[in-house]
């Protein structure tokens, strides 16, 4: 826990948490059994140079632990990283669900997040190409709460039988384990190409959407359609979404791929230091809302979980805010254990007949009993609700609770028939009395069977940018599939949602481009604006500078870091050698990288201090050009002054600065005002009309 924190207020869950924390300073080892142990580490022997012997039960018992440490992890989303937080309403929602935690904005719910990556295993790179998970568990006082999402609005499939198919072709293929957390190969494309309602989603997952910058700067969705049911027994359709308030940023292609080497906790680690240093991650919570007669009213099937609702159609109303103020005490205990359903709801919230909701509805309870061991996971202190607890549910692996009394059947005379049940009006959870006809079937509806409009509504909302990228990861995708026939057959495919996609793909992938898709639905509206990162929201708060200064850097470069800090970015310096370093004014601060340690890929800007002798010292570094210059690469915002300009000009090789995204000054008139342009194009993210 943050210094910050100890002052805090505890909420219930945090004072839950308590009695399950042990701290070991100033303690004596023990055994578990509590015994003190007086030798750790030579085992008990026959001798000095003898065989040790099985009566050491303290070494039996510290192997036997050690030994089975592992458990299975997650067959999908398996690496993660989570942070706790809390949730408040904007105001009471009481016109649309009974849902406690939705009325009072003076109510905090206590909150843990979930991030993940789905097609990695538990060691893999933060930054590859990939879904992002969005889990959220609300502690609410009627019981936990689950929103289960994703960073992206639709899904893959439609029916959740095909789910092991889906995640079987785009885990590592099962005969030599390849690739690691990357689709790029055949087994994923020749599931696309044989499952065209995926035609929306493989384009979300070829969109920058899938490189998020930060966890901080995803948008999260529940996916699926959910009801709302309010006290008169009124219900909605909605659909959940999480808005973060620094809006929504991705990294570009290449530096995902180095920055998986150069920091494969990327993702992580920038979450952890976020809340550490007290910049809370902030995500608004959204509502779209549909009445239940107008369920029929839209051109796609607002059951379909390919589909999304647009925006311009179906506006998200900001209802209520969550930010995650906590990290974890023990990554295991909490975000390894932690156990998610999109099934974990409160009365006032419902589902839906999407059948991909109704599959998991079955499927996060069942995988739980193999990963965590055992029914009994639901008392796993980050799993425990802070709604007490009563039922006659007995026994299992691992049982916590010590239940007593004699009775453990529901309907008894013995106990008074208690734990008893409680009407609706008690707050018992009661099922949306849906009026459901027809005949067992299995079959898709005629009204899921239109694949291709919201491929090609989100196509057209993106920025040209957007779309360069997007064609260049389906050049890189397919260019790694070996079998010539599956990617054609995902070029004829691209055919039914853009010709001039498809035109840009076939001959980059050694394709024939077909003369024509198939007749495919037109999306309406034909385009929502809220699709594009383009139209995000823009800001400085939080992005981390290098400020590259050397010994006896320039006065102007205090006034920048200071402009910095005051707009809420992070400023660190990056020198020749770690530890303070003055500046001409006398001025010192602090080197926390060398060129060695850092690069230019883990920061969101570069800024290249003057002062003649400093930037000697920096140009004799090997790897400063290279950080140069990949900052420049990857679009990102540079600043220099003064002799720091020169420098800038060597590492790119080009004389003319006048290059979007780059900001200098020399002179005093140049000089002045120099930091808030800095800033400026700090907040730009990233300069994409930077010629390269
Ligand atoms: Fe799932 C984990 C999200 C479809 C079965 N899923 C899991 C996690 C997220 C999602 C965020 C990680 C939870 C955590 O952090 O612990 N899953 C989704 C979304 C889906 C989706 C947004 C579609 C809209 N999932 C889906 C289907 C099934 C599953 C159709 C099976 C029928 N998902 C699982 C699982 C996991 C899981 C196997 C693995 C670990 C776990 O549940 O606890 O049960």
């Amino acid at each position: 826990m943050s210094e910050k924190d100890m002052n805090v207020k505890k909420d219930a869950k945090d004072e839950q948490l308590d009695s399950f924390r042990v701290d070991n300073d100033g303690q004596k080892l023990t055994t578990n059994q509590g015994l003190k142990v007086s030798e750790d580490e030579f085992s008990l022997k026959a001798g000095e140079r003898g065989p040790t012997l099985m009566e050491d039960f303290h070494f039996r018992e510290k192997m036997t632990h050690f030994d089975h440490e592992r458990i299975p992890e997650r067959v999908v989303h398996a690496r993660g990283f989570g942070a706790h937080g809390y949730f408040q309403v904007y105001e009471p929602l009481t016109e649309l669900t009974k849902a406690g935690f939705l009325q009072d904005p003076s109510v905090k719910t206590p909150v843990f997040v979930r991030f993940s990556t789905v097609a990695g295993s538990r060691g893999s790179a933060d930054t590859v190409r990939d879904v992002r998970g969005f889990s959220t568990k609300f502690y609410t006082e009627e019981g936990v709460v689950d929103i289960v999402g994703n960073n992206i609005p639709v899904f893959f499939i439609q029916d959740a039988i095909k789910f092991p198919d889906f995640i079987h072709a785009v885990k590592p293929e099962p005969h030599n384990e390849i690739p690691q957390a990357a689709s790029a190969h055949d087994t994923f494309w020749d599931f696309i190409a044989n499952n065209p309602e995926s035609a929306h989603m493989m384009l979300w997952h070829l969109s920058d959407r899938a490189l998020p910058r930060s966890f901080r700067m995803m948008e999260g969705f529940g996916v699926h359609t959910f009801r709302l049911i309010n006290a008169e027994g009124k219900a909605h359709f909605v659909k959940f979404h999480w808005k973060p308030v620094l809006g929504v940023h991705s990294l570009v292609w290449d530096e995902t791929q180095k920055i998986a080497g150069k920091d494969p906790d990327f993702h992580r680690r920038d979450l952890w230091d976020a809340i550490e240093s007290g910049n809370y991650p902030e995500f608004e919570f959204g509502l779209q809302v549909i009445k239940e007669e107008d369920e029929f009213s839209f051109d796609f099937d607002i059951l379909d979980p390919t589909k999304l609702w647009p925006e311009e159609l179906v506006p998200v109303r900001k209802v209520g805010k969550m930010t995650l103020n906590r990290n974890t005490d023990n990554f295991f205990s909490e975000t390894e254990q932690v156990a998610f359903h999109p099934g974990h709801v409160v009365p006032g919230i419902d589902f839906s007949n999407d059948p991909l909701l109704q599959g998991r509805l079955f499927s996060y309870t069942d995988t739980q009993l193999t990963r965590l061991g055992g029914p009994n996971f639901a008392e796993i202190p980050i799993n425990r609700s802070i709604a007490p607890v009563h039922n006659n549910q007995r026994d299992g692996m691992h049982r916590m609770t010590i239940n007593r009394g004699p009775v453990s059947y529901h309907r008894n005379g013995m106990a008074g028939n208690s734990p008893s049940t409680a009407a609706p009006s008690e707050g018992g959870y009661e099922h949306y009395t849906e009026r459901v006809d027809g005949r067992k079937v299995q079959a898709r509806s005629e009204s899921f069977k239109d694949f291709y409009s919201q491929a090609k509504l989100f196509w057209n909302s993106m920025s040209e940018v957007e779309k360069k990228h997007i064609i260049t990861a389906f050049q890189f995708e397919l260019g790694k599939v070996q079998r010539k026939e599956v990617r054609q057959s995902v070029v004829n495919l691209l055919m039914n949602i853009d010709t001039a996609l498809a035109a840009s793909v076939a001959p980059k992938i050694g394709v024939q481009l077909p003369e024509a898709g198939e007749a495919t639905k037109d999306p309406v509206p034909t385009d929502s604006p809220a699709l594009s990162m383009m139209n995000t929201i823009f800001s400085a708060k939080t992005r981390k500078v290098a400020i590259i200064a050397g010994e006896g850097f320039d006065q102007a470069t205090t006034k920048v870091i200071e402009a910095l800090k005051e707009a809420g970015a992070m400023p660190e310096v990056v020198s020749d050698r770690l530890g303070p370093i003055s500046g001409q004014g006398g001025q010192s601060i602090e080197a926390l990288h060398t060129f060695l340690t850092s690069d230019s890929l883990l920061f969101d800007a570069i800024y290249i201090a003057g002062g003649k002798e400093g930037v000697n010292l920096i140009a004799s570094e090997p790897d400063a050009k290279e950080f140069v210059r990949e900052a420049y690469k990857h679009f990102k915002p540079i600043g220099a002054v003064n002799e720091g300009v020169a420098f800038l000009q060597q590492s790119l090789a080009i004389e003319d600065l006048r290059v979007p995204g780059i900001v200098t000054a020399r002179s005093t008139e140049e000089l002045s005002g120099f930091e808030n342009k800095f800033v400026e194009a700090v907040a730009a993210h990233r300069f994409w009309d930077r010629k390269m």
